[in-house]
């Protein structure tokens, strides 16, 4: 490859090729998922996959995303950078067919182990499409190569600029506005959780990550690096950092099985929640899959064999059930799949039939050698498998009684909802209030037809704490239960909730604009998603979000939602306005309440979204798990809320 070539714009090929990167222009949100937030971040995740690919040939060993200043981001790695030589086909530099022809990816490198993702994987091109401007940068063969698009037209034909004595490849580009016209800023939170999780999946490689946009006490741009030794056993520590062990011990293999490279790491905590994480080609299976049915059918069956040979489980009495295995287990998955089928309303539900064997043997192997050589551990396991099968007798029952009643069982519903008149779920809305007095205000408030009322006593059960049949026997969770008209269990899945007789569409959960408040906020949201996590992936869930003050002079009347907002007012109002401090909704008469809060005209509320499962799961562990007060801060940046008028 030379600076005189010529990239030949007329070729059938690439023609093709423009047409696919059109394509990519005209329907976005078929290779990126949506033009959102989640989009934009998305493209991010698309070149670097690439470089984590380069690093998993073992030909890479550092990665560095940088957030600019003017929100462009910068990828550079030090693997063998990407080829510029003449691509035979296609006839022009490698490079380029890989920047701008769709589904190239490293395709034309047949020794690398490539394998594709499922949203990912679509390849760089994708970014170079919905880029306004994309700068590739490549040192090889020594000297420094370059090219240039605009929405993935090709500027210039590659060209050298100069010598260098290194390797490796560098992207730099900027989303395109007029695509992502919702927000083009980055969330460094967002990129940071996500390259954190890409260092413990893929041990030994250093990922940097700095924003340009924002400097520390010190005058140095924000900037973290993501390093693991020991990947997943690492990652599972950081995943139970604040909840209490059982075993000291994180079990954990590596290796391949029917030519499958699987990687494992468990560990037991004194919890009562399962937590499982799944990751096929370093892409989290929310759905879980053919892997995670492999992982149970490895730990129930090994797990069985230990405890009725060890004779543990001698004087019980009913069958332990696949369930009993996994409480308080916190456990990861991870494998490579060459061709992964990806099924479920998400598409993050691995297919693959022959995994599940090579997962299951996998783990029997790795629990097998563990349970024998610490018997001290196997013990501490059993005994609480034990209690877990005795704690899911209590619990079946008290899930019975929140089925039995269940409206349509003929239960009725709670004595406390204040039900709305419209019988179609679409248009219903349920306000989950705190307190009585402030749920009376609402009831006044609110539009008898589709708006419905359930006040809530007090501080409702944290479930975090709670052993399963504490939480169906507490009082507030089963009518939020019954209001719903949900329940738990369908065909597919003993577990899952049920939402097919749901009552209202939106739930919208209404709390005082105080640390109480968000205290139970908080603990309204950990019920959700430990027990109802399909209602906020089903995009039922809201927050709603009232005034913290009102600017008063004379008749006039202002809201604000915050101190900016408020000193504004205040302003315009040219001196001598009062302000009144709303510490909670009991201040606010019923008309102010519907005004500022519940009228679908002016209010705003928040839609409750699980950005990052694995991460919601650990922050929801930590705030209301044994430690520390909960912090609304830690939720936001998880939950992440997307402003709506509904
Ligand atoms: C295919 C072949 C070769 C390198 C790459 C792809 C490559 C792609 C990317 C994307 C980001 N960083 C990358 N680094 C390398 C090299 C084949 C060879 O040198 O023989």
């Amino acid at each position: 490859m030379s600076e005189e070539t010529k990239s030949p714009q007329y070729s059938a090929d690439s023609i093709q090729a423009l047409e696919g990167m059109e394509h990519v222009r005209m329907r976005p949100s078929m290779y990126i998922g949506d033009v959102g937030t989640r989009g934009l971040h998305h493209l991010v995740y698309e070149v670097v996959d690439n470089s984590i690919d380069e690093a998993m040939g073992g030909h890479c060993d550092t990665i560095s995303v940088t957030i600019n200043e003017d929100n462009s981001i910068t990828v550079q790695d030090n693997g063998r950078g990407i080829p510029v030589g003449l691509h035979k086909k296609e006839g022009v530099s490698a490079l380029e067919v890989v920047m701008t022809k769709i589904g190239a990816g490293g395709k034309f490198d047949k020794d690398s182990y490539k394998v594709s993702g499922g949203l990912h994987g679509v390849g760089v091109s994708c970014v170079n499409a919905l880029s306004e401007h994309l700068k590739a940068t490549v040192h090889r063969e020594g000297k420094v190569w370059e090219q240039e698009y605009e929405r993935g037209k090709t500027l210039y034909p590659v060209k050298s600029v100069g010598d260098s004595d290194k390797n490796g490849t560098i992207v730099t580009f900027h989303p395109d506005k007029t695509i992502f016209t919702q927000t083009t800023e980055y969330n460094y939170d967002t990129l940071a959780n996500r390259m954190r999780e890409l260092a413990y999946l893929n041990k030994g490689v250093t990922i940097n990550l700095t924003d340009k946009r924002n400097t520390d006490d010190k005058g140095e741009f924000v900037s973290e690096t993501f390093y693991s030794e020991e990947g997943l056993k690492e990652f599972i520590k950081f995943l139970d950092e604040t909840r209490v062990p059982l075993i000291q011990n994180v079990i954990a293999m590596e290796g391949e099985k029917n030519g499958i490279p699987v990687e494992v790491a468990m560990i037991y905590n004194t919890g009562f929640s399962e937590n499982l994480h799944s990751y096929v080609n370093n892409i989290n299976t929310h759905e879980g899959g053919t892997h995670l049915s492999g992982f149970r059918r490895g730990l129930t069956s090994t797990l069985k064999k230990y405890a009725d040979n060890s004779g543990l489980l001698d004087k019980l009495k009913f069958e332990i059930s696949g369930d009993d295995f996994r409480e308080g287990l916190t456990a990861i998955v991870s494998v490579k799949v060459a061709e992964p089928q990806f099924e479920g309303q998400t598409k993050t539900k691995l297919g693959n039939r022959e995994v599940t064997s090579a997962v299951s043997q996998a783990v029997s192997e790795m629990l097998t050698d563990y349970l024998e050589e610490h018997p001290d551990d196997a013990k501490q396991i059993v005994e609480k498998v034990k209690l877990a099968a005795q704690a899911r007798h209590a619990a079946a029952k008290a899930r019975e009684m929140v089925q039995r009643k269940n409206p349509m069982g003929g239960g009725g519903l709670p004595g406390k909802l204040s039900d709305c008149s419209d019988q179609d779920p679409e248009n219903c809305e349920l306000f989950l209030v705190e307190g009585d007095s402030a749920g009376g205000t609402a009831k006044m408030g609110r539009d008898r037809n589709f708006q419905a009322i359930l006040p809530l006593r007090g501080k409702i059960l944290n479930v975090e704490k709670a052993m399963q049949h504490k939480v169906f026997e507490n009082e507030e969770i089963k009518n939020i239960y019954t209001a719903l008209g949900v329940t738990i269990g369908t065909e597919e899945d003993s577990k899952a909730l049920n939402l097919e007789k749901l009552r209202y569409h939106k739930v919208v959960i209404m709390c005082d604009a105080d640390v109480d408040g968000s205290h139970i906020e908080t603990l309204i949201l950990t019920f959700f998603f430990r027990y109802m996590r399909e209602l906020i992936e089903g995009g039922h869930v809201y927050i709603a979000t009232p005034p913290l003050y009102l600017v008063k002079k004379g008749s006039k009347k202002r809201y604000a939602w915050n101190d900016a907002e408020r000193d504004e007012i205040v302003e315009s109002m040219k001196g001598g306005a009062g302000i009144q401090r709303y510490k909670g909704l009991g201040e606010m008469n019923a008309e102010q309440l519907w005004d500022t809060t519940m009228n679908p005209e002016f209010r705003t509320l928040r839609q409750v979204s699980i950005e990052n499962a694995t991460e919601s799961d650990r922050i929801f562990s930590m705030l209301m798990g044994d430690e520390v007060p909960p912090r609304r801060e830690f939720i936001e940046k998880n939950a992440v809320y997307a402003n709506i008028d509904a």
